[in-house]
């Protein structure tokens, strides 16, 4: 097992033979590469509990890498640490299981100096608005382009139970034995107010709809934001089972009238008590950093056009 694999796919031999030449390939144009199916896509088997809702965040994004003929030198996923940050190493693809809480700025280079990848970033609760909340404010504001889901289950859970800034009041931990006192963040209206320019909610036990918002969230030109409740059936059993129909919750869409580029009416969404609603609640098309900064880029070389770097570097100097 490995952080960082870089794996082929297989390409169509034309021809050859052992005389230690390598044989021609035949690389096939884009149109004519076939999408990739889950088996040459996932890596390692997972090491989650039985019954982890983060299964079926991984499954989406399979899914997703499949539906959307995503080919694994177009694949980035980054995340930090914690049991879902070992997302990475089950896909069979470019990525880094990064350090706690510093995902976000490790996936913002990635993004800034390669306009043709899509990167995703997966993590907890904790990685996310304990030790990387800044990094999630700024990322955020600068609007890079990039999906992050957060897989929300209220509970630091590879360190076995310590309340987290999700955990809800009274919630009985390790760091908390007579119940969290501390008031838990709203993720929704921390993302909006933070300037994140697509934020959405859905949650593991509805596949469908998870993977509407991944479409939905990578289509985004800028910082698109999912929290994706997941539940942690070790530490934190039955947490979400209000949101589940099947255990007699109830799983409601945000209402089709709901203008998503109104920020104050997607407050209003986000404020809504437990289970809350599932769907976009805020969308909107500010430029991106990586556009502002491709800008930059590109007049800076319009003024030095057909100069040696050494040129470049005199008239540095000379100035
Ligand atoms: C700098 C640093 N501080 C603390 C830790 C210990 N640590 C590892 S994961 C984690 C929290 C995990 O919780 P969360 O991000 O919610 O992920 P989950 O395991 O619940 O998916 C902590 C505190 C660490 N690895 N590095
Ligand atoms: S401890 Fe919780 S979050 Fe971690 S793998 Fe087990 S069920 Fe999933
Ligand atoms: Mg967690």
């Amino acid at each position: 097992m490995s952080n960082i694999a870089i794996p082929f796919a297989p390409l169509p031999r034309t021809g050859g033979d052992l005389t230690g030449v390598h044989p021609p390939i035949a690389i096939p144009t884009e149109s004519e590469r076939k999408g990739l199916t889950k088996k040459e896509v996932a890596a390692d088997h997972p090491t989650w509990c039985p019954g982890c809702g983060d299964f079926s965040v991984l499954a989406l994004y399979f899914k997703l890498i499949e539906k959307r003929k995503m080919w694994h030198e177009k694949i980035t996923t980054v995340a930090g640490i914690g049991c879902s940050s070992r997302f990475p190493y089950f896909v069979q693809a470019h990525g880094a299981h990064y350090i706690h809480g510093r995902a976000l700025p490790f996936a913002s280079g990635i993004s800034l100096s390669r306009p043709d990848l899509h990167v995703f970033v997966f993590g907890g609760d904790g990685d996310a608005f304990s030790i990387g909340g800044n990094h999630f404010n700024h990322t955020a504001r600068k609007n890079i382009k990039m999906t992050y889901v957060v897989m929300d289950n209220w509970v630091y859970g590879l360190t076995k139970k310590q309340t987290s800034p999700t955990s809800p009041l009274g919630f009985k931990s390790k760091t908390d034995q007579w119940g969290a006192v501390d008031y838990p963040i709203n993720p929704m209206k921390q993302a909006i107010a933070a300037g994140a320019t697509c934020v959405a909610r859905t949650t593991h036990t509805n596949p469908n709809h998870v993977l509407q918002m991944m479409e939905a969230a990578m289509d985004h030109e800028g910082f698109s934001f999912i929290e994706c409740l997941s539940e942690c059936v070790e530490f934190y059993e039955g947490a979400f089972d209000a949101s589940n129909p099947r255990k007699g919750g109830v799983f409601n869409l945000v209402p089709t009238e709901h203008d998503v580029a109104d920020e104050m009416a997607a407050y209003k969404l986000a404020d809504q008590p437990f289970p809350g609603l599932f769907g976009i609640f805020y969308k909107n098309n500010k430029p991106t950093k990586n556009a502002k900064e491709a800008e930059i880029n590109r007049a800076a070389m319009e003024k030095t056009k057909g100069l040696k770097d050494w040129e470049i570097l005199k008239k540095n100097f000379d100035r």
